[in-house]
């Protein structure tokens, strides 16, 4: 394991230690070892890019000069608030999505006996950011634009999941209404915000820069995000889930994916009626007839099509950047997600 990512996980060590013994509350052991499994079993198991870019963006921000112990004790305490806020939307997600697997174990609301205690873990899980940045960031100068920074990802990435939400009400399902556009607006909000911006934006305010002075970055890695999720979209029928650890459901849960608005472009107007009558049920040889069609319409090459343009499109707006800095932390997100399979 490298270094930068022992010494974060030895962070998580602390933070969750700090948490367990929160002064706040009335411990007892019962509670103490829920919390504990709780947070171990959602928290740091996944690729951990989010919170790692943390340090990554603040080390080439400060360009060649060294990180002192407490700057990168700070810069994971900020990762690990966005590892923690990952958690808090993906133990609701698998809920609201009825999925099954997560990380390579089951979604943790399908453990024995968790079941719809994992409603208020999520809530848990989003109530310790606020008293991590409490405990570490107080006295900083930055300490408001922090809690403005999460309040203001967590609004936006919540109406994301809404509008995901609210074009698969039962009863109400139309493809006829799935766009590029819906698709656009649903994946900016939900993914955009709190994968890619979040983290540059903590590195930039432990800078002492200000964040209105950084609206070009934003726009930047919003659009990263968009194609991080078209990514995410692809693998859940095309990945591999035992590399991805997660069983996609995106095609029984009628999502609005990437997949499905380019498949009604594409398609003619038999497969599209195919579409209609199999797309968002739960039947897996309507499931395996909707697969066939995206074969059948060569999604794998449109996407791979879409890839290669988001990337040349990505990389001529970084190059455009008037800072060597930030555009070598804007290429280092870039590269960690370009042609990912997991
Ligand atoms: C991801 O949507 C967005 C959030 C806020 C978790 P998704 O349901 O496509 O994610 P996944 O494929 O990981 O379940
Ligand atoms: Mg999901
Ligand atoms: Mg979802
Ligand atoms: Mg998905």
């Amino acid at each position: 394991m490298s270094d930068l990512r022992s010494k974060f996980l030895e962070v998580y060590e602390v933070l969750k230690s700090e948490l367990l013994n929160d002064p706040a509350f009335e411990w007892t052991d019962t509670s103490r070892q829920w919390v504990d499994r709780m947070l171990d079993y959602n928290v740091p198991g996944g690729k951990l890019n989010r919170g790692l870019s943390v340090i990554d963006s603040y080390k080439l921000l400060k360009e060649e000069k060294e990180l002192t112990d407490d700057e990168v004790f700070l810069a994971s305490a900020l990762g690990w608030c966005i590892e923690w806020l990952q958690a808090y939307f993906l133990v609701l997600d698998d809920i609201m999505d009825n999925s099954h697997t997560r990380r390579g174990q089951p979604c943790w609301f399908r453990v024995p006996k968790v079941g719809m205690i994992a409603v208020n873990d999520g809530i848990i899980l989003r109530n310790q950011i606020p008293r991590i940045l409490r405990k570490h960031f107080r006295d900083k100068k930055y300490y408001v634009d922090l809690l403005d920074l999460f309040n203001e990802v967590e609004f936006q990435t919540a109406s994301g999941q809404m509008i995901d939400l609210i074009t698969t009400i039962e009863g109400e399902k139309d493809l006829s209404k799935y766009s590029l556009d819906l698709h656009r607006r649903i994946v900016q909000y939900k993914t955009a915000y709190y994968s890619f911006y979040i983290s540059v934006a903590c590195a930039l305010l432990m800078s002492g820069e200000k964040l209105e002075d950084h609206l070009d970055v934003k726009d930047i890695l919003v659009d990263m995000g968009i194609y991080f999720q078209v990514q995410d979209d692809y693998l859940d029928c095309f990945g591999d889930p035992e590399f991805i650890g997660k069983i996609g459901t995106d095609i029984q849960d009628f999502k609005c994916s990437w997949l499905v608005v380019k498949a009604l472009e594409l398609c003619n107007d038999e497969q599209k009626k195919s579409l209609h009558e199999n797309y968002g049920k739960e039947d897996p040889t309507c499931v395996a007839r909707v697969k066939e069609l995206y074969n059948v319409l060569d999604l794998q090459g449109a996407f791979a099509d879409f890839e290669s343009k988001s990337y040349e499109k990505l990389i001529k707006s970084i190059e455009a950047h008037s800072s060597m800095a930030v555009q070598a932390v804007l290429k280092s997100f870039l590269a960690k997600i370009y042609k990912r399979l997991k």
